[in-house]
Order: C-alpha cells, then structure tokens, then sequence
C-alpha cells in the first residue's frame, strides 16, 4: 500500500481537520540524550483521605463527597466556564474581537477506588462511566445556553492531571470549540458533496484493509487514523452511524465500554506503565439542529514515544509549520494489536 511513500518523508491529509501532517519514519532511530519524564508511581491505596475525590472526603471548597459506589458527578469547584458570563461581543476593526461565553464544568469520578484506572476496571464497571458520559451530555445539552458538551479525560501527571483518582471532565458551551466546529464543517462538507458520511466512508476503507485496526466488536472499531499525529494516537468509532453518546442501545454502550476497555488494556502494557493520555468525545452539537453528518468518536493523544520516559514534544516545526510523527501509523497499530489482552498488572506472575 502507498508504494514508495511508506518508507520515505511524506505528508499525511486528516480529512476530518483539512490539514496535513508530516511523516518521518526513518527518524525513530535518532539519539536520545534529552529530558526523560517521571513515571507516575501505582498507589496501592484503594482510599486516601487526602483525596478530594474519593467518597466521603473534603472537597476544596468545604463540600464532603458523598460515600458513592460507582461513580459520582459534581460541579466543577473552579469551573472554566460559568453560566452567569454575558453574551455581549466586542469587535474593533475586525482585528481585536472577544465574546462572553457562558457555560458550565463537571467532574466525573469514574470509580470510587483511588487505585485504579480505566484499564483496571471491568467492562460492567467502565459501562457505567458510558451511561454516565450520555446522561451528562443529555442533561447539559438540553440546557438552552449550551451548544456543545465537551467530555475528556486528562490522565497521569504528564498530561497534567492534578490528581490520580480515576476522574474525567465535562465542560459544556455557548459556542463550538475550534476542534469540534473543524470537524463539523468538514463532516458536513463532505456529506454534501458525497451524499454519504465521512467517518463511514472512511472506517469502509479501514475496515477493508485492516492495516491499521487494532480491535473490533460487534459495534465499536479502535484504529491508529492514518492521519495520527501523536506516536500512539487511536480513535474508537461506532460502526453504526450516529452522532452522539445519547443514541447508544444498551449493547452499543456495552460494546463502547468493551472497546475502550480493550484499548486502555494495549496501552498499558505497551510501556508497561499507566499510559498518559488525552482522551475526549466528539459528539455533535447541541444547538437545536439535526446535524446528520455528525458521526461521534473519542480521540485518544498518549505524548509517550519510545519507552515509559521518553515522550514526543511538539515544537519547532510542529508548532510553527505542521505536526510531525516519527513512526508510521501502521507500525504503531501493529505494535497495539500485538499487546496481550490482559493488564501487565492483572497477569498470572504481572507486579
Ligand atoms: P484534572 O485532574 O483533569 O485537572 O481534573 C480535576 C478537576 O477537579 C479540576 O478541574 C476540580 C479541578 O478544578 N476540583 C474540584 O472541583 N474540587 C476540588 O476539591 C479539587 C479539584
Ligand atoms: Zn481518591
């Protein structure tokens, strides 16, 4: 596939953000005698009573956690976005403009147990996250201020996550992120000119070649895009065209949480650490439109590049021209596909 070009600097298209990356196999062999990151150490303790997140705990603002089972939704105590800003829009020249952007944060403890992570939990145990990530993006995209419900999870202190409790985010908004309204431009560009989706039009092409798929259920397809900008970038699609996590069956939901489960599994295991990532849906608008050619899928962005210490930095030319990736997409997919399916962790003689 791709004849010459596999082997040698080439460009990437992502059709999804109509932008090209830079691919540059041959650079995985470079020294290394830059910064090494820190591990995040695994704590044992399933309860800390210095977390703010675990049950029955203090929060920073004085409230106590309720003693919860499963998981557990709050609003965020120091919420990027409050529903109170006004939507006044200042505009001079065309050159320096701002808009008042209301909206609302939550956190979303995803387990009651400090210990774990996401690929520590059973798939009945992740499904309840899945029904708990539909519910806040019914709930708060049925608010008439809010246009787009953004959920993500920032895992491990590399990726800047200010606690190890197994927790995710919601920031819901007035207006589209620039991510978000990329792809929905695109998605209904596409739509127009094809009369098809692009997202299902493209996971036919993946399903096919199977290159860079590293699993699938019945419902759900987790692939490296062949457009991945970071080293072990994946997306997980629904195979079933739909455009949010509100219009999941029950199997669907399971299924999701199957899959996610499986992925969180390979990642860790690839290092042999708790992998940091960026994770995050995109679903698609709740402005009140019908958007057909939104298909919902989650990103997932772990920084790591060749071991558990040494990450890919965005910089120089990937800041000021485009994203650049050391080892091809289909080489990262087989590394992941390859990953037992059980947690180094959990296995027979695991740490
Ligand atoms: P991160 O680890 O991804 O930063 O998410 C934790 C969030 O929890 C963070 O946004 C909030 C922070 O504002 N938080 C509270 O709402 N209450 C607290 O007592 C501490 C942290
Ligand atoms: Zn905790």
């Amino acid at each position: 596939m791709m004849n010459g070009l596999q082997q040698s600097s080439h460009r990437r298209y992502n059709p999804l953000i109509r932008e090209w990356i830079l691919v540059s196999p041959h650079r995985t062999q470079r020294p290394w005698q830059g910064q090494t990151e820190k591990q995040d150490t695994p704590t044992a303790r399933t309860f800390d009573p210095d977390c703010y997140l675990c049950p029955g705990n203090r929060r920073a603002n004085g409230d106590h956690n309720p003693a919860y089972g499963s998981t557990f939704v709050f609003d965020n105590d120091f919420a990027a976005l409050r529903p109170d800003a006004p939507v006044d829009e200042f505009d001079e020249g065309g050159l320096l403009r701002a808009s008042g952007e209301p909206g609302l944060c939550r956190v979303i403890c995803v387990s009651p147990r400090h210990d774990l992570t996401i690929s520590r939990m059973s798939v009945p145990e992740i499904r309840q996250v899945v029904d708990v990530w539909g519910q806040q993006y019914r709930d708060l995209g049925s608010l008439d201020f809010i246009n787009s419900v953004q959920i993500f999870e920032n895992r491990g202190a590399m990726m800047g996550a200010s606690n190890p409790h197994p927790h995710c985010q919601v920031w819901a908004s007035h207006s589209i992120p620039n991510e978000t309204a990329k792809e929905g431009a695109a998605q209904a560009d596409y739509c127009h000119d094809h009369h098809s989706c692009l997202l299902c039009d493209y996971l036919a092409l993946e399903e096919k070649s199977g290159e860079r798929i590293i699993y699938r259920n019945d419902h759900f397809a987790v692939l490296v895009p062949f457009w991945a900008i970071w080293p072990f970038e994946t997306m997980v699609l629904p195979r079933r065209h739909m455009g949010a996590l509100d219009e999941l069956t029950s199997d669907e939901a399971t299924a999701l949480a199957d899959a996610i489960s499986h992925l969180t599994i390979a990642y860790d295991n690839l290092f042999e650490t708790s992998l940091p990532y960026s994770m995050g849906f995109h679903q698609k608008p709740t402005d009140g439109q019908d958007h057909p050619e939104w298909h919902f899928h989650a990103h997932y962005y772990p920084p790591l590049l060749r071991s558990a210490t040494i990450r890919k930095f965005m910089v120089g030319f990937e800041m000021l021209g485009s994203p650049q990736r050391d080892i091809t997409p289909e080489s990262a997919a087989q590394r992941l596909r390859d990953m037992p399916a059980i947690h180094y962790l959990d296995a027979p003689g695991g740490r």
